[in-house]
């Protein structure tokens, strides 16, 4: 057999590159990035060689697991399908729809079939107790862009390819490679715009990979941004630089918000940011004077806090510097397959119900994660007590995840739909494996509504799927038929209804992601117009996927509020405002206490979340999970350089190495998550030989975004202490040192 070129886009990040895969005799023989893909024009990252390292893996599941005691025991899937709905619908019957927990994680987003089908299954539990890694990321954008544009999902993003200036903040896409911003290639692109004379100024507590390429950094106390963006707001009314052209038609309470960011004067956000006033107003100015500028804020600015302020203000200084919809500014992509303006698009709804125990709001449908271990925990009706995660791995991502665990240990039934015997997964009584991404066709149905080109691709799959293996969509699909038959979910409805809502479940059930696409290809925006005509068809002969030009002005068009219009206000954010004054009036984003450092996050290029730790291309070399920690902190400590310390926080306490670093702010420090791979159970046999320490046994669950409820993972009050077992040399002198408090510096 000859060798075969695949062209693919990558799964594993939301870059969605384009790459080209040789294979031969049914090996991958290499991956290289496709010259020819239009959006990512050959770009590809280290870690697209995983794909292969992931088809491969031994440890990779191939069938359903059934856990008995202590003792794995593989069977078939029918068996394991129909005890899974078996039990599924026992609990339901004896404790309610609510008592059966469902959380699904991030691969769910870059896998079409989880986003079509994953309602076969989650439909009949009704279940109002659903959870995903949207509220340890990404919520408050989608709050704020379903209060302001009236969807979840109508996000704007830099049109970095024409911008003459980008103010980012938490954010590092040299390492993420863009996030809610798909925008491979970000380092030739970031050059082009520098070439043009744009500018790319980023605020980080930490000097990261993006600041290096950055024509400017400023360091930022975590956790401080909601009022360094109020005071660049409130420079811009009080200077009259407002200016949003023709965003005035059809934009509502303007006026009011500068009279509300009136009293966040950048004096009172020096205090806290540790940016100097003088150099506030400056970058306030030079925004507005940009001809094209995009202001971008990200992860760092998501999980903190004050997130959703964070994410209102970014979204207001894109508006009043006229910046919104405008070529160079934010804009809204058009993707072929549009989840916005097509059927059954889901805008969003907000606070609809609350969380049992800590009266958290939902949104879209959903908890924040940060409640789902009391909410298995706390005793009561409505208490979850079985539990279905869907490609997560929360007790490595959300926040405490020892509670987290105590709680899995607790449930009397869980079901994971997963690849991996993982940190999460071990406490399943059932993990039910979906074929690999290289056995299944792939069309990204999210990343195209926020990247920085419109394009649209379709790829068959790689390797026929090993006999009688299931994808997860077909998973859900044969969940769902099972669990329809036991639970009957419309009993008790009028015969019509019930006919209708079967014949409309029968149909889901029998639609292909395949035929969803190609009707939602030929129905959207470009399958209608003559010059593309797309559809499945069209995509399938263009293998290296389709133009479809840079982004184009969209509003008011696109807009889904009620009266196509954006209301820059709402009371939930009114009231935000006004809390946030008396915050910086009690100095509640403070100085740590003494001897407190603040821990944020970080991402390396290498690794990706929880699960990619085990493909030895991908951790080999130095390990990459130590503590970053100022000398100066170090040295006030009597800690050293490359010494085991111990981080102990409110929940919990972990040890790792410290590395002493420069290019983080004093009074910070940072660890990356996704690691902590030590834990018994786990079959991962080379992440077992890479264990790191996980960053979310630190972090706090009782800390949030106040409006949505979002994990603070960033800005985490955290001790720093030789650990106990520390042998080094210079130990021994360590405990009578290590009482001294730095100061904050910024
Ligand atoms: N402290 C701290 N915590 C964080 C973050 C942080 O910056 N700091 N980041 C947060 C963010 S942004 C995110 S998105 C979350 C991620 O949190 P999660 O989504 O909970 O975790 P992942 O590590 O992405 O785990 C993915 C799981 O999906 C499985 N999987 C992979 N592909 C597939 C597939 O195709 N089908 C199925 N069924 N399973 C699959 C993997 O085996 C793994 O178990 O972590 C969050 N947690
Ligand atoms: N290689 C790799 N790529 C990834 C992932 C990965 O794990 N590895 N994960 C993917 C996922 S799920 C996501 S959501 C994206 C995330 O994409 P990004 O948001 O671009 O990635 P992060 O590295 O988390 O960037 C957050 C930045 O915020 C900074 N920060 C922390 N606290 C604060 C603060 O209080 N204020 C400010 N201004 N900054 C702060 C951190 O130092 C960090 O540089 O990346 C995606 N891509
Ligand atoms: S940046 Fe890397 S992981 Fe992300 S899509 Fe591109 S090749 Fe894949
Ligand atoms: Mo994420």
């Amino acid at each position: 057999m000859g060798e075969q070129i695949h062209y693919r886009a990558c799964n594993l990040c939301e870059a969605i590159c384009g790459l080209e895969i040789r294979v031969r005799d049914g090996r991958i023989v290499s991956i290289r990035g496709d010259a020819h893909d239009p959006l990512s024009r050959g770009h590809i990252c280290p870690k697209a060689v995983a794909l292969q390292d992931l088809h491969e893996d031994p440890d990779r599941l191939r069938r359903p697991q059934k856990r008995i005691g202590e003792r794995w025991v593989e069977l078939g899937w029918d068996e394991a399908l129909d005890e899974v709905a078996e039990r599924l619908a026992a609990i339901r019957r004896a404790h309610g729809g609510n008592a059966i927990g469902v959380y699904m994680g991030n691969p769910s987003v870059h896998n079409w079939g989880i986003m079509t089908h994953s309602g076969a299954f989650l439909g009949p539990l009704k279940t109002r107790s659903r959870f995903s890694a949207t509220s340890v990321d990404q919520l408050p954008h989608q709050l704020v862009s379903y209060w302001l544009y009236g969807h979840q999902l109508l996000l704007p993003v830099p049109d970095i390819d024409r911008s003459r200036h980008i103010l980012m903040l938490g954010a590092n896409p040299m390492a993420s490679n863009g996030s809610l911003w798909t925008v491979p290639d970000f380092r030739n692109r970031l050059r082009e715009m520098q070439a043009r004379g744009g500018k790319l100024v980023l605020i980080d507590p930490r000097r990261t990979e993006t600041a290096e390429v950055a024509d400017e950094h400023h360091f930022i106390r975590p956790g401080a941004d909601a009022a360094l963006l109020l005071a660049l707001l409130q420079v811009l009314f009080a200077e009259n630089l407002v200016r949003p052209g023709r965003l005035a038609d059809f934009s509502d309470g303007l006026d009011e918000v500068g009279r509300l960011v009136a009293p966040f004067t950048p004096e009172r956000a020096s205090a806290v940011t540790g940016i100097a006033a003088g150099e506030i107003r400056r970058l306030a100015r030079e925004l507005a004077a940009a001809d094209a500028a995009a202001v971008y804020g990200r992860m760092g600015v998501s999980t903190q806090a004050h997130g959703t302020l964070c994410q209102w203000a970014i979204a207001m200084l894109n508006l009043v510097t006229g910046n919104l919809d405008r070529e160079g500014g934010m804009m809204f992509p058009q993707p072929a397959m549009d989840l916005i303006q097509g059927p059954g698009s889901k805008p969003g709804h907000y606070a609809a119900w609350r969380s049992r125990v800590r009266g958290l709001p939902e949104f879209g449908g959903e908890l924040p994660v940060a409640a789902l271990a009391e909410e298995i925990l706390a005793p009561g009706e409505g208490q979850i007590r079985a539990l279905v995660t869907i490609a997560g791995n929360p007790v490595l991502s959300t926040p405490n995840g020892r509670q987290l665990e105590r709680a899995l240990g607790a449930l009397d039934f869980m079901v994971a739909v997963d690849c991996y015997r993982n940190e999460t997964t071990r406490f399943a009584d059932f993990i039910l494996p979906p074929t690999g991404a290289l056995e299944h066709d792939h069309y990204d149905l999210i990343f195209h509504h926020f990247a920085t080109r419109n394009s649209a691709r379709y790829n068959a799959p790689l390797f026929a799927p090993p006999e009688g293996a299931l994808h997860d969509w077909q998973i859900f699909v044969a969940l769902g038929r099972r669990l329809r038959a036991r639970l009957r979910p419309d009993a008790g409805q009028p015969l019509l209804r019930r006919l209708t809502a079967r014949l409309k479940d029968e149909l889901m059930l029998r639609l292909s992601p395949q035929r969803l696409l190609d009707q939602g290809l030929k129905r959207g925006p470009y399958g209608r117009r003559a010059a593309e005509r797309l559809s499945l068809r069209a995509l399938r002969a263009a293998p290296h996927g389709r133009d479809l030009g840079p982004l184009r002005a969209a509003l008011p068009r696109r807009l889904c509020t009620a009266n196509r219009r954006i209301a820059a206000l709402n009371d939930a954010l009114r009231e935000e405002l006004a809390r946030y004054d008396t915050v910086l009036a009690e100095q509640q984003v403070r100085a740590p206490r003494a001897g407190e450092l603040w821990l944020i996050g970080r991402r390396h290029v290498r690794s990706n979340n929880s699960w990619m730790h085990n493909a030895q291309r991908l951790v080999k070399g130095k390990p990459r999970h130590q503590l970053f920690m100022h000398p100066d902190d170090l040295a006030a400590r009597g800690l050293h350089d490359g010494q085991r310390v111990r981080v102990r926080s409110r929940v919990g306490a972990i040890d790792v190495e410290v590395q002493a670093s420069d290019a983080i702010m004093r009074g910070v420090v940072s660890l990356p998550h996704g690691w902590g791979h030590a834990r018994p159970g786990v079959q991962q046999r080379i992440a077992s030989r890479h264990p790191g320490a996980s960053a979310n046994d630190l972090t706090d669950e009782r800390c949030l975004d106040a409006l949505s409820g979002n994990a603070a993972l960033n800005g985490v009050a955290v001790q720093v202490e030789a650990a106990p077992d520390d042998t080094s040399r210079h130990a021994a002198a360590v405990s009578s040192q290590s009482s001294s408090s730095p100061e904050f510096v910024a």
